[in-house]
């Protein structure tokens, strides 16, 4: 069993990874279909493109597609930086100038009002079919400094307070044990066999 998601995103790739082998599925990504078109981002909400994205690629390649498209919402930048947190620093995707953007404009706020989020939305594209979506998200905080080297864009400056540490010190099955993405996944997976058929 196998399932196609529409992501170049090597981060989100090997959650993906690992959140799907103990299913009995095997991942494949955009990593391993260099010549996939680029699919423009065009849309204001997470629902909108991640349906742009797996729909585009189901038709180029006439197969099930799931897309990702998520992000972080801190309250206090108001929603910011949402759908645009891969390129929340300048055209060119740069996590850690991402990280210092949302650091800065933080510059001052107390603890309390550093509260956010993370979204993520799943659609699962197929020929012919309509479009279904999956939806999940992760309550933290947002540090002061960076701490932990694991999992990949804002991972290292989100606290999770339940686990006192923030998503970058988790290992990656730990993450997906709580993560917006994690959460959308096992809804999608139970649907899974239905929508395969
Ligand atoms: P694809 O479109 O190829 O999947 P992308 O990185 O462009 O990759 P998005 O448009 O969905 O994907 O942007 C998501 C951004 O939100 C991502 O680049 C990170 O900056 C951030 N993000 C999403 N999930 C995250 C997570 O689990 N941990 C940390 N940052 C995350």
């Amino acid at each position: 069993k196998q399932v196609l998601i529409a992501t170049s995103n090597q981060g989100k790739a090997k959650e993906f990874e690992t959140l799907f082998s103990p299913l009995g599925y095997s991942v494949k990504t955009l990593l391993d279909y260099p010549d996939a078109p680029d699919v423009n981002e065009t849309g204001t909400t997470f629902e909108e493109n991640a349906k742009l994205k797996a729909e585009t690629i189901a038709k180029q390649y006439n197969v099930m597609t799931i897309a990702d498209d998520s992000g972080l919402i801190v309250d206090a930048l108001g929603g910011e930086p949402g759908v645009y947190s891969a390129r929340y620093a300048g055209e060119e995707k740069n996590d850690e100038a991402n990280i210092d953007k949302v650091l800065k404009y933080l510059q001052g706020v107390k603890k309390s009002a550093r509260t956010a989020r993370f979204h993520c939305t799943l659609a699962v594209a197929r020929p012919n079919k309509e479009t279904v979506t999956f939806t999940g998200e992760c309550e933290g905080n947002i540090t002061t400094e960076r701490m932990g080297d694991g999992g990949f864009g804002y991972d290292p400056v989100f606290w999770v307070e339940d686990k006192q540490c923030t998503l970058a010190q988790m290992t990656q099955r730990q993450k997906g044990a709580i993560s917006h993405r994690g959460k959308a996944i096992i809804k999608l997976a139970e649907l899974l066999p239905t929508l395969t058929k």
